[in-house]
């Protein structure tokens, strides 16, 4: 067979291969005949807890496939603030001015954690997470950048938003596989689990779809002084908000020198934007001890984990969009 042949003979190989029944036409060989539909999203943040929170917010409302149908303000316990719902309005209020932004809605969730798994706290949020999950509108995704007080008290008042296309993406737990926490355990519950737990079970034993990014993946998510300062320092009042809070929260919490914060509620919208950027394992999801410990979960229940995202991605796409709407401003 000379060379010639050998290749008329692949080529052939290919085309069956690709005409055959291993490989038929699926939906998605299909043109566009319109545009595809913007993701419908709801974020649902505990904004003022600390400094992260305003990038993923901000990193939401500056992207053109998102429609933002609501921000939601989460507590976030009472370590930091008696008020901390009320500071995540604030903060978010803050951040929608600094972007211009009027035509989104926002909405209070609940102002703490739930009293127990069966007794949700009615809120305006939960209403608007109910109101959007219920709609015939196509797949919803809730984003949770703090702990989960208000998607379970969405579950509990309506119980049928299992059966609707609804993800909720939650920013929290600890990780999995005997692997040690920010400090090895010393520094009590992972945060967000913390702030709390009663409403970690609700959902996860619900049966509603969750996306869970655990500390273990959200620390790795760092960003150093000089690199915010180079890439959006100098990106107008937005920009130079971004930066100045993240190091005034440094300079006020952290007890050791420190030139960088993990940006770890980013991921939420880096799904959003890009579900094939994570590395995904679905396991059974467990229930949380009081203590903060994994224990087992409701029999059947699955929980997808993300193990790592593709953070040169997220965090360039978010440093460009900024620096362009700095540019646009
Ligand atoms: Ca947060």
């Amino acid at each position: 067979m000379t060379q010639n042949d050998q290749a008329a003979a692949v080529s052939a190989l290919a085309r069956a291969r690709q005409t055959s029944s291993l490989n038929p036409p699926i939906e998605r060989d299909v043109p566009n005949r319109t545009p595809p539909p913007r993701h419908r999203v709801i974020i649902d943040t505990d904004a003022a807890n600390e400094a992260d929170d305003q990038f993923a917010i901000v990193h939401a409302l500056l992207s053109p496939t998102l429609d933002v149908r609501g921000v939601v303000s989460a507590h976030f316990g009472l370590r930091r603030s008696a008020t901390s719902l009320a500071d995540s309005r604030a903060e978010i209020e803050r951040l929608m001015t600094l972007l211009g932004e009027t035509v989104t809605p926002v909405a209070d969730g609940a102002p703490t954690w739930i009293p127990d798994e069966r007794t949700p706290i009615d809120s305006e949020g939960a209403r608007l997470m109910i109101a959007e999950g219920m709609a015939e509108h196509g797949p919803l995704t809730i984003g949770v950048l703090g702990p989960l007080s208000t998607v379970a008290s969405a579950l509990l008042i309506e119980p049928r938003l299992v059966e609707r296309d609804v993800t909720v993406v939650w920013i929290g737990g600890p990780p999995y596989d005997g692997l040690l926490g920010r400090t090895g355990g010393d520094a009590g519950i992972e945060f967000n689990l913390s702030n709390d737990i009663a409403a970690a079970n609700v959902v996860l034993g619900s049966g509603i779809r969750v996306v869970q990014v655990p500390e273990s993946t959200y620390r790795m998510c760092s960003v150093g002084y000089h690199e915010l300062r180079e890439k959006i320092g100098r990106s107008g009042p937005l920009g130079q908000y971004l930066v100045q809070q993240l190091v005034d929260w440094n300079d006020r919490w952290n007890g050791e020198a420190i030139e960088r914060r993990s940006l770890g509620d980013s991921p939420a919208v880096g799904l959003m934007l890009n579900r094939g950027g994570g590395v995904l394992r679905e396991r059974p999801a467990p229930r949380f001890s009081e203590d903060g410990s994994l224990a087992d979960g409701v029999p059947g229940r699955s929980v997808v984990v993300v193990e790592s995202f593709d953070t040169r991605y997220l965090f360039e796409d978010m440093f460009a969009k900024i620096r362009a709407f700095a540019r646009r401003s």
